[in-house]
């Protein structure tokens, strides 16, 4: 009998300790110390026996009864603390981490090439301005020396309103440029002034690849006493450098607008080969930039700005244009397109 504990005990204490959950661990309880266990069973067995192996039976099972308790509970504890051990390293916060990204928005290319352009221009003395994008006709054509013949004025390139002429301001139209702004802040600011004006343009064009209906123009005008077109150069050249982070030469051509007298064509080298001539411009070196001019003397007095003290020039440039330059964008019409992935490329 005494052997019979023994091996009890040695077989209850290894099937304890091999015990990998509770569930086990529990089954092998009930297996021994339960109502029915194999130890319950000969604690039960000890009133039978013969009166001189009574005490040491009983002593001795109680003995182990105590023992396996014990190596239950500890066992027990043992699983308990592994659990909760693997459940923390599942569940695991790391709360130094970063965190979870969130996609925040950006300025579009257009709005931060209009800044930079802006900022360039403030630090040589330039302001910002502004003008109504529904404009009228005596700014937006008859103030610059625009006659009625021309063919902006006509309705297959203006988007005009339908609303009742003004008797002295004349139809409303999208404006088609940014020039209108130049007689607008003549006449707030007088002479001298140095103003830029980036602003949407609309114009009632046959769209493709280069041509949109609404894009964005910046506008320059320089008026002061003995301004002359070597101070656009100047200026152009150093707001180019400055914009392209590059040395960039710029040189004029003869052009036509009413509204300038002499009026030409700015072109820049080309940022991509340096003027040595490649694909991007055509291998000519140059890349047409700008028309601009000498203010012509009636826009100056449609300004209130007397042409015999005060002279300047101003320019107009394609934001857009600049930026599809910039960006080696092909076609202009993804600009506006508000396709998300050609904005989230920025
Ligand atoms: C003008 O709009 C004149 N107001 C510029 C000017 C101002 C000249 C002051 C002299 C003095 P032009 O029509 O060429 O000029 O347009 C100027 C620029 O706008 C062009 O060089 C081009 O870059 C851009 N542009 C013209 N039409 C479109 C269009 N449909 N889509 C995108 N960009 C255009």
């Amino acid at each position: 009998m005494k052997e019979k504990l023994q091996n009890l005990q040695k077989t209850a204490l290894k099937e304890i300790f091999s015990a990998k959950d509770l569930k086990t661990l529990k089954e092998v309880a009930v297996a021994y110390l339960g109502k029915k266990g194999k130890l319950t069973e000969i604690l039960h067995g000890v009133k039978d026996l013969p009166a001189e192996s009574k005490p040491i039976i009983g002593k001795l099972s109680n003995e182990i009864k105590v023992e396996l308790e014990k190596a239950f509970a500890d066992k027990n504890k043992e699983i308990e603390n592994l659990e909760i051990a693997k459940s923390l390293n599942e569940e695991w916060i790391d709360l130094t981490a970063s965190g979870e990204k969130y996609e925040y928005g950006h300025l579009h290319p257009l709005t931060k090439t209009q800044h930079e352009v802006e900022n360039i221009f403030h630090g040589m003395g330039f302001m910002v301005a502004d003008g109504p994008e529904v404009e009228c006709e005596k700014y937006n054509f008859d103030d610059l020396n625009i006659p009625a013949t021309h063919p902006a004025r006509d309705m297959q390139d203006t988007f005009f309103l339908d609303k009742k002429p003004d008797v002295k301001l004349g139809k409303l139209v999208l404006r088609t440029h940014t020039s209108p702004v130049q007689v607008r802040t003549m006449l707030k600011y007088g002479a001298p002034l140095k103003i830029i004006v980036p602003g949407r343009v609309f114009r009632n064009e046959a769209l493709d690849a280069c041509h949109e209906h609404t894009f964005d123009q910046v506008e320059g005008l320089m008026i002061d006493k003995e301004i002359s077109l070597a101070h656009l150069k100047g200026v152009m050249a150093e707001f180019l450098s400055k914009l392209f982070e590059k040395e960039v030469k710029v040189r004029f051509r003869p052009g036509y607008f009413p509204f300038v007298e002499p009026g030409l064509e700015l072109d820049m080298s080309c940022t991509i080969c340096g003027g040595v001539g490649c694909k991007t411009c055509k291998h000519a070196g140059w890349l047409e930039f700008m028309g601009a001019g000498m203010v012509h003397p009636n826009v100056l007095k449609a300004g209130g700005i007397d042409p015999n003290v005060y002279q300047g020039w101003a320019f107009g440039f394609g934001l857009t244009r600049l930026i599809m330059m910039r960006y080696g964008i092909d076609d202009i019409r993804v600009l506006n397109g508000g396709d998300l992935r050609f904005v989230e490329q920025f």
